[in-house]
């Protein structure tokens, strides 16, 4: 990756997106696990501009995650388009924007301000989505009504999303320019979008069968022929849970250390990504920071920490037949 000018942090604290709380406490729990101080330590400038989030809601004796998901989208939706705004205008003064959830539901805020930043410039946007869920639901597949299953089908203009919903985020992605991987929970009817769509899904089992190294090339090959934007949304719960159960929604058989570490390398090494997310980490079910770390560490890796210090050797792109 070329050095961007600056790196700039920005917290969004919110659950409103999930239907379990804690996800809120995210952006804090990466700062006391030392994200700053990492990236300062790559050489970078960094900025933290603080944390988005909600007036606090008048209290009464039922908890927030008794509220329904209908009943949390103002919300989702009110806090979305202020990180569109402020992640424009982030990438606008061209710095790295690192947005640090909070649930997965504000990619729609994130995304969409990529998009915006792109189309004045024409430059395509891709985006990897590093997650044990395809989060590609609408409101008629999704099972739990969450809108943290749905940004990306609200970035791609699925039909489904009734008015309630407008904003700059709807319809902003073109779905085959989208990449989940470390995928291995997807819902029932949003498989068969994500397959009409033609978003590529490199599941838990390609990773098995054909490994890190091949897919991801492959991926950045096709990303680099078009000159365009590569944004990576960061779930942690794509990672295995025994190295991640700071998550809310944890599935077995994900991603290992070393693979989610590789993907991120590679990443680096391309000089593709200009925007990420690091969403979903639930300070309050980590075990001792272990989440925290592992995610500090893998941005680590993707602002150019390596094993052998900086100076690794230049990537080769070996196209694919
Ligand atoms: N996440 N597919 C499930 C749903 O409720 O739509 C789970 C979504 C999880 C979302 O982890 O960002
Ligand atoms: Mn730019
Ligand atoms: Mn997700
Ligand atoms: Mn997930």
């Amino acid at each position: 990756m070329t050095k961007p000018r600056r790196i700039d942090l920005i917290g969004i604290a919110t659950a409103a997106g999930a239907s379990v709380r804690g996800c809120g406490m995210g952006p804090e729990a990466l700062r006391v696990a030392g994200l700053a101080e990492a990236l300062i330590e790559l050489d970078q400038v960094v900025v933290d501009h603080g944390d988005l989030r909600r007036p606090h809601p008048a209290l009464d004796a039922s908890p927030a995650s008794q509220r329904l998901p209908d009943e949390r989208r103002a919300d989702v939706l009110d806090l979305a388009a202020r990180i569109s705004d402020q992640g424009l205008a982030i990438l606008d003064a061209g710095n790295f924007p690192v947005f640090l959830g909070g649930d997965h539901s504000i990619a729609m805020g994130t995304v969409s301000a990529v998009a915006r930043h792109c189309a004045a410039t024409g430059k395509p946007v891709f985006v990897l989505w590093v997650d044990a869920h395809a989060d590609f639901n609408t409101p008629a597949t999704s099972p739990s009504g969450n809108l943290h299953g749905m940004p990306l089908a609200l970035l791609c203009g699925e039909p489904g999303f009734d008015d309630e919903y407008q904003g700059e985020w709807l319809g902003r992605i073109d779905p085959r320019h989208v990449s989940v991987i470390g995928a291995r929970s997807v819902d029932r009817d949003e498989r068969k979008l994500l397959n009409a769509r033609g978003v590529e899904v490199l599941d838990m089992r390609k990773i098995d069968e054909l490994g890190v190294v091949a897919l991801m090339r492959t991926l950045l090959t096709r990303v680099k022929a078009t000159g365009g934007h590569l944004h990576v949304s960061l779930d942690v719960d794509a990672m295995d849970p025994a190295i991640a159960p700071g998550g809310g929604t944890l599935v077995p058989g994900g991603l290992s250390y070393r693979e989610a570490h590789l993907i991120m390398e590679m990443l680096h090494d391309s000089g593709l990504v200009g925007s990420l997310d690091v969403v979903e980490l639930n300070p309050f079910l980590d075990h001792g920071g272990a989440s925290a770390t592992l995610l500090v560490d893998l941005v680590a890796s993707l602002f150019g920490r390596a094993i052998m210090g900086e100076e690794a050797g230049p990537v080769e792109f070996v196209t694919e037949e």
